[in-house]
C-alpha cells in the first residue's frame, strides 16, 4: 500500500514540508518563485473564466497549464464550477494569503520552503476549493469566501513530480466586499468528517445527486478526493496505473474517473461540494502530506472505500 500510495499524488501537498519526499528532488524552484512573480500571471484567454455576481457563481477552465479564471469576485457563498481541459488531472487550490501578503510573497515562501521543508507560515490559508475532475471532465464545490487577497493554484504534480503551479498554474483572485443579496450557505444532505487520520460519513450516499458537506476536525489540513473505481477494478489497480503513468508508461485508460471533492482545508473550515452517483465502488482518499512525517496521509490510512449500489 505504501509503494503505490506514494506515487498516487493526484491532488498532493499541502504543507510544504511535503516536498522532502520525490518533490524537493525534482522542483524548479526558480520556476516556482516566478510564478508568484508579478508580471508572470498565468496565461488566461478572458472568454472562459468568468464570474456570475447573480448566481454568486465563478467558473474556473484548467489546462497543461494554466488557469482562466476571474480576476475579481464578490465576498460569500462562492461556487466554483471547474473545467478540466487537459490532458491532465488539474484541480483549484484556494489559498488565502494574509497579513497583506501578495502572489510574488507566495511564490517566494514557496521556493524557500522547497529549500528548507519548512511548513507554510500562517499567513498562507489553505481553503479548500474544487478537487480534481478527470481530464474533459467538471468539478464544483461551494466555499464561503472572506474578503482579501488569494491565490488559485494546482498542486497536482503528475507526469514528473513537478507541482502544477511552478508551470504557470497560479492566478491571483481578489475578493472584495458583498454587493447586493448574499448567496444561501448550501443544504447538504450527507456530511464528511475529516480527522488525522479518517473519513467519517453521515447520511447514506446512494445513486443520485448529492450535495455533500465536508467539516475538517483536524489537527491537519486535509483533502478529500473522490474516485469512481472501473468495473473490477480496485484501488490496487488505480494505483498501479499512476505509478506507471509517473513513469510516462501509462498504457491504456485508467482504471478509474476522479470525481473532484474537497482541495485541503484547514482544521475548522468546512465546505461543499456536488456529486453524482451512480452504481459502483468508490473510494475517498487524502494526499495531504503529513506534519511529521511527510507522507501523504492515505499512507496513514486516510482512505475510505464504499459502495454504492
Ligand atoms: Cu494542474
Amino acid at each position: 500500500m505504501s509503494r503505490l500510495v506514494g506515487t498516487v499524488a493526484i491532488a498532493a501537498a499541502t504543507t510544504l514540508c511535503a516536498c522532502s519526499q520525490k518533490e524537493a528532488a525534482t522542483t524548479d524552484t526558480t520556476k516556482i518563485a516566478q510564478a508568484g512573480a508579478p508580471g508572470t500571471p498565468a496565461a488566461n484567454n478572458a472568454s472562459l473564466g468568468s464570474f456570475d455576481p447573480a448566481t454568486h457563481t465563478a467558473v474556473i477552465h484548467a489546462k497543461d497549464f494554466a488557469f482562466d479564471a476571474p480576476d475579481s469576485i464578490t465576498a460569500g457563498w462562492t461556487t466554483f464550477h471547474l473545467v478540466n481541459d487537459g490532458p491532465n488531472l488539474h484541480h483549484v487550490q484556494i489559498v488565502r494569503l494574509d497579513s497583506g501578503k501578495t502572489a510574488a510573497d507566495f511564490g517566494a515562501a514557496m521556493q524557500a520552503a522547497a529549500k528548507s521543508h519548512a511548513p507554510p507560515p500562517s499567513w498562507m490559508v489553505f481553503a479548500g476549493g474544487p478537487n480534481a475532475p478527470s481530464p474533459k471532465a467538471e468539478a464544483e464545490a461551494t466555499v464561503d469566501m472572506p474578503p482579501g487577497n488569494y491565490v488559485l493554484i494546482c498542486m497536482v504534480d503528475i507526469p514528473d513530480h513537478v507541482p502544477h503551479f511552478a508551470k504557470g498554474m497560479i492566478h491571483p483572485l481578489k475578493v472584495t466586499a458583498a454587493t447586493g443579496s448574499a448567496a444561501a450557505e448550501p443544504t447538504a444532505d450527507a456530511t464528511v468528517s475529516l480527522a488525522d487520520y479518517s473519513f467519517t460519513t453521515q447520511g447514506s450516499l446512494t445513486a443520485g445527486k448529492h450535495t455533500i458537506k465536508v467539516v475538517n476536525k483536524g489537527p491537519q489540513p486535509h483533502e478529500l478526493e473522490l474516485v469512481r473505481l472501473a468495473p473490477g477494478k480496485t484501488i490496487k489497480d488505480a494505483n498501479e496505473f499512476m505509478e506507471k503513468a509517473y513513469a510516462g508508461k501509462a498504457d491504456g485508460p485508467p482504471p478509474f474517473d476522479a470525481l473532484g471533492g474537497i482541495a485541503s482545508e484547514i482544521p475548522g473550515m468546512s465546505e461543499y461540494f456536488t456529486a453524482d452517483l451512480t452504481p459502483g465502488n468508490y473510494a475517498f482518499l487524502c494526499f495531504v502530506p503529513d506534519a511529521k512525517d511527510g507522507k501523504a496521509h492515505l499512507e496513514h490510512g486516510m482512505i475510505k472505500e464504499f459502495k454504492v449500489n
